[in-house]
């Protein structure tokens, strides 16, 4: 049984969070805290650590108490505290931590104040006006609070791709080398790139299940199995996650997968047009009466009813079936499309690797080109660069890319939008960039108009060239903040500037929706990762899983240009 780095931050996050909401010493919940974001940023899987015998004091942060307990999370999969704290408390309370706006500290508030247990006692509580009276709530907060549990009890618990994808990938591995199997692939949400995913949906290709069924069941991370058969199963990994599998034949193997990649309004629409033809198509195959006349491929499934198979990205019928009948789709970008990433932090201000380090890890990747794009000074946070430091690395940079053949670092910064719009560094520093990222960090409340005209008149500054994470959300966490995006993408296509589709699996920002919004408009969007350590340049997939869904093509992503276009384009910004 092994422990993913993820599941023993997760538990020390939780550790800290009971502590917390108890009102114990702040320094032992903070150092819980730290010690979970230690772990989770780690390289290496402390569980292999373990197994090899070596020590694990000695990472920062990770006193003899802390790596005692993670030894023991490691070899038996609980921590004792932990398990102790959850009798001690009532269940609920953690699962309040999830509405957006309470943390640990209002938590605990609500639950020593009010004596509120749990989500439904909140609920309660906030309807009858008993919320705000309480230190530093508020009705605001209240009305925020009642919003969040009407629409979680709507959507039920969904996860970010990114996480889905780390627990996807193992199980597919187990299950790749099972006897028997032939073909497996995964479907739903999860094959269609989705942001979020509601559950996991495996399909696999054996002429019999059984050994299949065995293995999946079986699986060393299971929580619970919820059903076991001879064609499906279901069952909920350790980390809350629900996967179903399906064991299908070869012959209809194609007519499974087009099913449950779905989406179910893209079928339903499918399922249309084979009915006007006469036929039916189901997951079993493509049929004239009795007789199966496809589904061994999906191309054979689309193919049998005069379609063309769309990419899974775009199945959300958001026009893809109609354009399936002409057979002509858009060629979506693809990530060897990119030439380099835009959107970069370095240790001068929150990032974890120097510049140095960022610009190999790059040029290993192939990239042509990448922008350092530091934070500026109002985010003294994040230490943000005044125009004195941006300067000075400036020169740095110019002298880094001496050294380079066929590669070059471009010298950028990530500048905050102040509150009326205006950039936080002076014009004279920008003229020295390669490009200026902007970007909205505070006062994410301000009304639709005041947000919308902010942000247009930080387009307005000759030196802006992309505007980065347009709308300010954190997918499951943060709601956009209020602001017109028809707007801004308009008035980027008016200024000649650029719009971001951040990489960042929490962020996807833009999204699918306002991407294809943009491509209409005929403004390119940079796919960037925004990253903060050498390995976010991996994030690349999720941005370019988000830009196909926003039928994004090579020729929409400003990256894609070689450095010289770039360049041109860059310059033209600023310029024109
Ligand atoms: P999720 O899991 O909420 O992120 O979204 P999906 O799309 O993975 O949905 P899921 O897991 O409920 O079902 C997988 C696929 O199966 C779905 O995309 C389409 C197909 N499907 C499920 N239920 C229906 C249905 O009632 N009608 C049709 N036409 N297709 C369905
Ligand atoms: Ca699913
Ligand atoms: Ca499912
Ligand atoms: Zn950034």
């Amino acid at each position: 049984m092994s422990v993913h780095n993820t599941e023993i931050a997760e538990a020390f996050e939780e550790i800290a969070n009971l502590l917390e909401i108890r009102g114990e010493n702040p320094f032992r919940v903070r150092a819980y805290r730290n010690a979970a974001r230690t772990i989770s940023d780690l390289g290496e899987e402390l569980s292999d650590r373990v197994e090899r015998g070596e020590e694990i004091v000695g990472i920062p942060g990770i006193g003899k108490e802390l790596a005692l307990k993670i030894g023991q999370m490691v070899i038996t999969g609980r921590i004792t505290q932990l398990e102790e704290l959850r009798q001690a408390m009532p269940p609920g309370l953690l699962d309040m931590l999830r509405i957006p706006g309470l943390g640990p500290k209002r938590v605990k508030t609500l639950y020593h104040d009010l004596n509120i247990h749990d989500v439904n006692q909140l609920a309660e509580a906030a309807r009858a006006g008993k919320v705000r009276a309480l230190p530093g709530m508020g009705e605001k907060l209240e009305t925020s609070i009642l919003k969040a549990i009407e629409t979680r009890r709507v959507e039920g618990k969904r996860f970010l791709r990114a996480t889905a994808a780390r627990y996807a990938e193992s199980l597919l591995e187990h299950l790749r080398t099972v006897r028997g199997v032939k073909q497996i692939s995964l479907a739903g949400s999860y094959r269609r790139a989705r942001e979020t995913i509601g559950d996991l949906d495996i399909l696999i290709e054996a002429a019999d299940s059984t050994a299949a069924m065995e293995a999946f069941t079986t699986y060393d991370e299971i929580q619970e199995i919820l059903a076991k058969g001879e064609t499906k199963s279901s069952i909920v990994l350790r980390a809350g996650i629900q996967v179903d599998l399906r064991v299908v034949p070869a012959e209809s193997f194609g007519a499974a997968l087009q099913y449950f990649t779905g989406s179910k309004e893209h079928n339903i629409a499918v399922r249309k047009i084979a009915q006007a033809k006469g036929l039916k198509v189901s997951e079993y195959g493509v049929f004239r009466g009795e007789e199966s006349i496809a589904g061994r491929t999906e191309k054979d499934v689309y193919a049998a009813l005069d379609l063309a198979c769309p990419p899974p990205e775009i199945r959300e019928n958001r026009g893809e079936v109609e354009l399936a009948a002409s057979g002509k789709f858009p060629k979506l970008v693809e990530a060897s499309d990119i030439r380099g990433d835009l959107h970069n932090h370095s240790t001068a201000s929150d990032g974890a690797n120097t510049i140095e380090e960022m610009a190999t890890a790059a040029q290993e990747l192939g990239y042509e080109y990448l922008a350092i794009c530091d934070h500026s000074k109002r985010l003294t946070v994040a230490s943000g660069l005044d125009e004195k430091r941006l300067a000075k690395q400036i020169k740095e940079i110019d002298k880094l890319n001496e050294s380079f053949k066929n590669f070059r670092l471009l010298k950028g910064t990530e500048c905050d939008i102040l509150e009326d719009g205006s950039l936080d560094l002076d014009d004279t520093i920008l003229a020295e960039l390669d490009l200026v990222v902007v970007s909205v960090h505070s006062k994410f409340n301000l009304p639709r108009d005041q947000q919308t005209e902010r942000v247009l008149r930080a387009l307005d500054n000759k030196y802006t060239s992309i505007l980065a994470h347009p709308t300010g959300r954190l997918i499951l966490e943060r709601e956009p903040y209020d602001i017109d995006i028809a707007r801004v993408i308009e008035h980027a296509k008016q200024r000649g500037c650029f719009l971001e589709l951040n990489a960042n699996p929490m962020r996807l920002d833009l999204n699918d929706v306002h991407c294809q919004m943009a491509k209409k408009a005929g403004v390119l969007i940079s796919i960037d990762v925004d990253g903060h350590h050498v390995r976010d340049l991996s994030n690349l997939t999720f941005g370019i899983g988000q830009a196909r869904r926003g039928w994004l093509e090579k020729k929409d992503v400003l990256n894609t240009r070689p450095l010289k276009e770039l360049l041109k384009l860059l310059n033209a910004v600023r310029n024109g």
